[in-house]
């Protein structure tokens, strides 16, 4: 099986939570893409309906538009039934860290206005802690001065040898979120500790607007592995 086959596996296992009548959150990134795009499937063949989806962002909601989707917003429903989405990496205690897609800000929006949060991985995003992928703990900042603000970042976690890096698009330029700001990438070599600790810290910092930490918010968690499906509750 390919990596996207187990994200197809894992999308289609999470869609069996969804039932006719609900308000959902709609992920971003390429596993959500299968719930996304299963949601729709299940619309068009009536075994769904009266379905209202809150994108997390542009892209969700251009998607969801063009599979006859309906959607809203928070400001219509500022509380959501469910909300079915990705990781970049999940930890024992189902702690995620999200955001390499750059939708970190509305994600966390969205998903914390949710009674559940369905997430849905395959098994290489299983973490023994966040950062430990080596992969990136993005961070939304506004662009104004945003070295400035890197740099806060980057000492905030000097002792877990952290290195911020500003993220730039394809073409070389700063990437720019749905939101009109960049994001920063911290690179750590080991543990950062406590978790909330580190988030309070970093939202202390005057220029973050959020970060892709999503602690305690999950409250299922699916993995789609080789040897078939594991499901993980709060
Ligand atoms: O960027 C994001 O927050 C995505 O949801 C990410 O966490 C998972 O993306 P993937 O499903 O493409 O790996």
């Amino acid at each position: 099986l390919s990596q996207d086959d187990l994200k197809k596996i894992a999308a289609y296992k999470a869609v069996e939570f969804v039932e006719s009548g609900m308000v959902l959150g709609l992920g971003t990134g390429s596993t959500a893409k299968h719930a996304v795009d299963r949601i729709g499937e299940l619309l068009r063949q009536g075994k769904l309906n009266n379905i209202v989806g809150i994108p997390t962002s542009i892209e969700t909601r251009e998607r969801a538009i063009s599979l006859g989707i309906p959607l809203s917003d928070l400001d219509n429903h500022p509380t959501l039934d469910l909300a079915i989405d990705g990781a970049d990496e999940v930890d024992p205690y189902l702690n995620l860290i999200k955001g390499r897609g750059g939708s970190l800000l509305r994600e966390k929006m969205v998903e914390g206005a949710c009674k559940k949060f369905v997430v849905i991985v395959d098994e290489s995003k299983l973490v023994k802690y966040l950062g430990g992928s080596g992969l990136a703990l993005p961070v939304e900042v506004v662009p104004f001065c945003w070295k400035f603000t890197a740099n806060k970042l980057q000492k905030l976690f000097e002792s877990s040898g952290c290195v911020a890096k500003l993220r730039n698009d394809r073409k070389g330029q700063p990437f720019v979120t749905d939101n009109g700001n960049y994001i920063v990438d911290l690179y750590v070599k080991k543990d950062i500790g406590d978790l909330q600790v580190a988030s309070d810290a970093i939202l202390r910092i005057t220029g973050v607007i959020e970060h892709g930490m999503f602690l305690d918010m999950a409250t299922t968690v699916i993995i789609a592995g080789e040897l078939g499906i594991t499901i993980k509750n709060k």
